[in-house]
């Protein structure tokens, strides 16, 4: 009994060894792959927010790919795609719009949050226009927001989510 006892024991504390290493080794970040601010090459979420002039309901994705951390990336080598719909209070007027030739001119860092500036062009009445991009809070429930400061069409900064991204 006593012999069988200690091997119980003995066999009890090895599996408890292996359990605290298993779960040991891996960190929150690494299990769900989320990036942060220095080391996300690429990102993808939502648009979901009001615009004025008019009551404009804007809902739509959007996507990041930096080849490479876009902390440090190139601007050339940003791409960044978004497409959107708008609709009036009431479900009226509802109509899209997709992006095309997105062209950054900055990438700055601060904390947690990556701005982008560039170039970027809509369909129909958006047209050509500045466009400055944001992401707060990489790492964590992150936030995206996108701004045309020129443009009359599409006013404000228009918020949605950070659905995924990867170092
Ligand atoms: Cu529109």
């Amino acid at each position: 009994m006593k012999a069988n006892a200690v091997w119980i024991i003995a066999v009890a504390a090895i599996v408890a060894g292996m359990i605290v290493t298993s779960s040991g080794g891996v960190s929150v970040s690494e299990e769900f792959g989320q990036a942060t601010a220095a080391s996300m090459r690429e990102a993808s979420g939502t648009v979901f927010d009001w615009a004025t002039p008019a009551d404009w309901i804007v809902s739509g994705t959007w996507t990041l790919k930096c080849g490479g951390p876009c902390a440090s990336a190139e601007p050339g080598s940003i791409k960044f795609d978004m497409a959107h719909t708008m609709v009036m209070e009431g479900g009226n007027a509802s109509h899209a719009h997709s992006y095309k030739d997105f062209a950054a001119t900055a990438v700055a860092t601060e904390g947690d949050n990556l701005m982008i500036n560039g170039m970027i062009t809509g369909s129909g009445p958006v047209g050509t226009a500045p466009i400055k991009i944001k992401l707060t809070g990489v790492g964590g429930a992150g936030m995206f927001s996108f701004e045309l400061p020129e443009n009359q069409h599409l006013m404000g900064e228009i918020s949605g989510a950070i659905v995924e991204s990867d170092d």
